[in-house]
């Protein structure tokens, strides 16, 4: 991974920290205890791998970056909330995220259920309301004013000329990813397999929904807040499917192989609570071939847009070498 790649993440990663920081309800505003855990819980950690695909398809598709960081910053609720849930008692009754207490053990389940609640409305909240009217509303009006003067500025008043039925269409794709029929569906067979043995389709089907989905949301996402071609969004909904089902391979491969602190959430879950993985299913190496696969597939599904796909092809080289 070059310097020039760890840059453009680096760059990217705190910029749109000060995004959310900006568009997460302030901790001095009523109700303090769960917006100080909404921000807990989003701020201040995480790669923000799915923000970053969003930036990177957002710039093949030709889209200003303050355009894309709505997207993004929904994204990124939608995922913040999905972890929140996952540790909760009831699921995957986990202590340690991100490097930090669990939002339920920092603050309590009924608030942590509450931050997931919120979290997942306020993503549609922030991609309706931000392109309305012609104008995106930043600096957004929860930002302290010593903010709206500083790290927002270049946010301010971009123009926003898309159509209703773009911004509609953005809404669908999100809640599509989210619900039922994408994550929330995944995690239904995800619990409902504890113990079981699955066959490799069926644990494909569960990962393309439980966690693929989401990651392919991003993808689309940046690209419609540019001007890609329905032909170029069928290829890279295939790229996001592709590596959205690669990033499930390698941390599956990494809940084996890399300990507790480099990840920052509990190492070993998954043998621990007898979950049908990846890895065992097809053994280390094979989960390490299959994810080789995946990544070349999902490349060659880039072929043909140029320059303008490197981040793209880098980030789906950072997500199979990733080592946390
Ligand atoms: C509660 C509806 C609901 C869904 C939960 C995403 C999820 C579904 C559960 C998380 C469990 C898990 C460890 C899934 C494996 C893949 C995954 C989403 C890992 C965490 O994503 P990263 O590595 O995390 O991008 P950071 O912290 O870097 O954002």
């Amino acid at each position: 991974m070059g310097a020039d790649f760890q840059g453009w993440v680096a760059a990217h990663q705190a910029r749109f920290e000060e995004v959310l920081c900006g568009l997460l309800p302030r901790a001095e505003i009523a109700p303090q205890r769960l917006h100080e855990a909404m921000r807990y819980a989003v701020l201040d950690g995480g790669k923000r791998v799915r923000p970053l695909l969003a930036f990177a398809a957002g710039e093949l598709a030709g889209a200003e970056t303050a355009r894309v960081d709505v997207a993004a910053a929904a994204v990124e609720l939608i995922h913040a909330y999905s972890l929140v849930h996952d540790d909760m008692p009831c699921m995957d009754d986990d202590v340690l995220r991100r490097g930090k207490p669990t939002c339920h053990k920092q603050y309590d389940e009924a608030t942590a259920l509450l931050v997931g609640d919120a979290l997942q409305t306020l993503a549609f909240q922030l991609l309706a309301e931000h392109r309305l009217n012609g104008h995106a509303r930043f600096p957004h009006p929860n930002l302290p004013p010593q903010a709206r003067e500083g790290a927002n500025e270049s946010l301010r008043e971009f123009h926003v000329n898309d159509d209703a039925a773009r911004q509609l269409e953005m809404v669908r794709l999100l809640a599509l990813a989210s619900g039922s029929r994408g994550m929330a569906g995944g995690q239904a067979i995800d619990l409902s397999s504890v113990g079981q043995s699955l066959t490799l389709p069926e644990l494909e089907f569960m990962h393309i929904h439980k966690t693929g989905a989401l990651i392919r949301a991003a993808v689309l996402l940046g690209a419609h807040c540019g001007s890609a071609s329905a032909a170029q969004l069928d290829r890279l909904d295939h790229f996001g499917k592709l590596i959205g089902l690669a990033f499930q391979v390698v941390d599956d491969v990494l809940d084996c192989e890399a300990d507790t602190a480099t990840l920052g959430k509990t190492a070993g879950k998954d043998a621990d609570n007898d979950k049908p993985t990846y890895v065992s299913l097809l053994g280390i190496q094979g989960a390490r071939d299959m994810a080789q696969r995946l990544h070349r597939e999902a490349l060659e599904t880039l072929d043909g847009f140029g320059e303008p796909a490197q981040r793209l092809r880098e980030l789906a080289d950072f997500i199979v070498l990733r080592k946390f």
